[in-house]
């Protein structure tokens, strides 16, 4: 690169004026959140947002488990407003939120004016009382910097598909992502789904069954036109495997993916229902053996494989594998991992390893103001990771631009997602904020 190219914007060679840009343009870049679980409101109750479901989400479930000796079936059986007004009291008021989860809330509450250390919600519940979910998606998007949400779209839940069926969402910031855990988890619940919906599908995964599902599938691609098809596996996945599993993804998803051009999201290491009782909150983590993932990349290389994996364990093989293999794409800090300081080690080996050919961060929101406080606390430590990188390169003795920087944050916030889904359309859709 000449100076010619560098002075497209201004070169930095002082660390602290490397420091301060890196921090000003990670803050400024928009974000394209690859993987959320939140809805339009043209979607219904599948739309969450407000207080009551902020403080219910499963992350917090979980904690107040732990600080009151209310049961989980108690806590079921109590009315959501009710949930959300015990753990208030029992994590905001009657301790300090410490947590990821708590400093979350206060973040957001802070974030819209409100008073983070109220003894109560009635503060809270009057401002979105006074508001509507079309003006709080606005006004969110606006305030977290972020451009478009993927969101985690199920064929086999009931409500959603009927959704579907009436058409696809007008709101062009909410994208589609095909989930098909039912389908490659949960062979003999999925295929009565399938039967029901017409598909002449056996109880074993035998050629007519493949046919039909990749049928399934393929209508479902033509009706939500998603950006990507995804799982959550267990940690225990293996490949090859034997199994119902092991068949539709060789004779269903991959050729699908290949055929579409559509990369295959696989989100390793879940052990569903450690603690059944909990419901979503129930759920655990497990080591996953990444050479599982190296094998299918070796195997299938016209297909594309975005990866994350839930174990801390895992994500330095995880970086490993993906220096051998470029069809594949790590991504985010999923679930457990999205805590800060988890999150800085994370991006700090991957930028170490692999440069700037990944994707960071997704949010995972379930709730529509989460994004108020995942954003910015991610934001925090990218900047600080990419910003002792920067300043590694200018120690070395070569300059670095703004220009460079913010294309840098670009590929990682946004670029690297998009042409890795083929969308490369969208790249320059993309604002910056
Ligand atoms: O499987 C997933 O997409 C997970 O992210 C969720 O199911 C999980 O419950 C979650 O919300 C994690 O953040
Ligand atoms: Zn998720």
């Amino acid at each position: 690169m000449t100076d010619q190219d560098r002075s497209s914007g201004n070169t930095l060679t002082r660390l602290e004026d490397v420091r301060r840009e890196t921090a000003r343009i990670v803050a400024e870049t928009a974000i394209f959140d690859m993987h959320t679980h939140l809805f339009p409101p043209a979607f219904g109750g599948l739309s969450r947002w407000g207080i009551d479901n902020l403080l219910t989400y499963h992350y917090l479930v979980a904690e107040v488990m732990r600080a009151t000796d209310v049961s989980p079936e108690q806590f079921r059986q109590m009315p959501r407003s009710a949930q959300a007004d015990l753990i208030w009291d029992a994590l905001f008021v009657r301790s300090t939120p410490l947590s990821e989860a708590t400093r979350g809330v206060v973040r957001v509450l802070s974030a819209l004016g409100i008073d983070p250390a109220q003894r109560d919600l009635r503060q809270a519940r009057e401002f979105f009382s006074d508001t509507t979910a079309e003006a709080q998606v606005d006004l969110v998007f606006d305030r977290a910097g972020v451009s478009a949400v993927v969101m985690t779209n199920d064929p086999f839940d009931r409500t959603e598909s009927e959704i579907w069926r009436r058409g696809r969402p007008a709101d062009s910031r909410f994208k589609a992502a095909l989930r098909i855990d039912p389908l490659l988890n949960e062979w003999d619940v999925a295929r009565q789904t399938l039967s029901a919906a017409g598909y002449a599908v056996n109880a074993q995964v035998d050629k007519r069954s493949i046919a039909e599902a990749r049928r399934f599938v393929d209508e479902w691609i033509e009706r939500m036109d998603p950006l990507y098809l995804a799982v959550s596996l267990p940690d225990d996945f293996v490949w090859p495997e034997d199994s119902p599993r092991g068949q539709l993804i060789e004779h269903v998803v991959l050729p699908v993916c290949r055929d579409h051009r559509l990369p295959f999201a696989m989100m390793v290491g879940v052990r569903r229902a450690v603690n059944p009782a909990l419901g979503d909150a129930g759920d655990g983590v497990g080591r996953a053996d990444v050479s599982a993932i190296q094998r299918l990349c070796r195997l299938h290389p016209s297909n594309r494989f975005l990866v994350t994996m839930l174990s801390r364990e895992n994500q330095h093989e995880l970086c490993v594998a993906a220096r051998k293999f470029s069809n594949l794409m790590p991504f985010g800090c999923w679930w457990f991992l999205n805590n800060p300081s988890i999150v800085s080690e994370i991006t700090r080996e991957r930028l170490e390893l692999l440069g700037p050919t990944f994707v960071p961060q997704h949010s995972d929101a379930r709730i529509l103001e989460q994004l108020l406080y995942k954003w910015p606390h991610s934001r925090r430590n990218i900047a600080d990771a990419l910003a002792d990188q920067y300043a590694g390169v200018v120690e070395n003795g070569r300059p670095v631009s703004t220009a460079e920087i913010a294309r840098d944050v670009r590929r990682l916030f946004a670029d690297n997602f998009l042409n890795w889904t083929g969308r490369s359309s969208m790249v320059a859709a993309a604002p910056a904020v």
